[in-house]
This record gives C-alpha cells, sequence and structure tokens, in this order.
C-alpha cells in the first residue's frame, strides 16, 4: 500500500492453505523489535483433519545469557474472514522459547517457489506499523528463482518494507537427522 497503512495492504487472493502444505525455507526476514530468530528458520506447514492449518519451525535462536540453540516452535492457526489472514498462536517446546499471538498474513505465493509473510505486531496512532515482522520463503533451500525476485520486491513495497530485510542464511547449524 503506497499509503502504508496496515488495512489496505493487499494479500493473497483466494489464499489456498492447503497448496501451501509443506516445507518453507527462510531466505530474507524483516526483524520485529526483540526479534528472536536468527538464521537457518524452516517452516513447515499442515492442515490437520479438522482443517486447522499448523506449522513446526525451526530456527538459531540466542536465548538467556547468549546460549545458543536451534528452537523448535509450534504454531496453530486460526482463520479469520479473509482466507489470507490468520491469527498465529505459537509456542516452543521449552518452556523458555517465545510464545505469542500474532497476525500471520500471506501477502503473495505461488505456492511451489516463493512465499511473502507479514506480521504487524502493533499498529502506530496513524494505522501505519509499529513493530512488524516479515519472512521471505521459498520452497528452494538454495533461496528464490530469478523469476520470483521482481514479485518479492514489489511485495515487499506493498507491505512498506522495502530495504529493511536482511538475508537469512542456511548454514547447516538446525538440520536434523
Ligand atoms: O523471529 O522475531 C521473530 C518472530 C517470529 C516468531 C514466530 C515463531 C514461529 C512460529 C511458527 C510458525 C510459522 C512461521
Amino acid at each position: 500500500a503506497q499509503d502504508c497503512l496496515v488495512s489496505n495492504i493487499p494479500v493473497k487472493q483466494d489464499f489456498d492453505k492447503y497448496k501451501f502444505q509443506g516445507t518453507w525455507y527462510a531466505v530474507a526476514k524483516k526483524d520485529p523489535v526483540g526479534l528472536f530468530l536468527l538464521d537457518n528458520i524452516v517452516a513447515t506447514y499442515k492442515i490437520e483433519e479438522d482443517g486447522t492449518m499448523t506449522a513446526s519451525a525451526i530456527g538459531r535462536v540466542i536465548i538467556l545469557n547468549n546460549w545458543e540453540m536451534c528452537a523448535n516452535m509450534f504454531g496453530t492457526f486460526e482463520d479469520t474472514e479473509d482466507p489470507a489472514k490468520f491469527k498465529l498462536k505459537y509456542y516452543g517446546a521449552a518452556a523458555y522459547l517465545q510464545t505469542g499471538y500474532d497476525d500471520h498474513w500471506v501477502i503473495d505465493t505461488d505456492y511451489e517457489n516463493y512465499a511473502v509473510h507479514y506480521a504487524c505486531r502493533e499498529l502506530d496512532y496513524d494505522g501505519t506499523c509499529l513493530d512488524g515482522y516479515s519472512f521471505i520463503f521459498s520452497r528452494h533451500p538454495e533461496g528464490l528463482r530469478p523469476d520470483d525476485q521482481k514479485n518479492v520486491t514489489a511485495r515487499k513495497q506493498d507491505v512498506c518494507l522495502l530495504g529493511k530485510y536482511r538475508r537469512v542464511e542456511h548454514t547447516g547449524f538446525c538440520n536434523t537427522a
């Protein structure tokens, strides 16, 4: 949205949560205040038998006294009247990990290659976002395909966060098995 009003941010039309299932690698992130997930972030979405979307995510975090670890996170999504806008209730596998209740909007995706996520945690008095975060996801651990860069850049502009992202590294730090 040119005016950066959160209420005017366009989201994916007719979002299909079934097609969104599976593994997504975070390739870029705009951090919120008090960032949590640092890098090696991989999220896996799933639709449960009752139709509820859930996700598990892993990522490198630094907690307490500079203790570095891989956080195992779980989330449950509550549907809203817009199929691309969810409320995300999340918690960690361990009690000392972050818990929260955030917006979870799918701004854009082609389901097969890229996705742009957005969450505003705190609205400013003027309707812009005071504290938010956003993930750029790829189906491919190596990153976005060149074909998808143009779309993703346009969507970063839509959420008023162009230039605010950092690259999310995948070093294998959280690889299991
Ligand atoms: O990293 O600073 C941050 C905020 C991210 C919190 C979200 C935790 C993960 C929840 C699970 C699923 C979906 C992405």
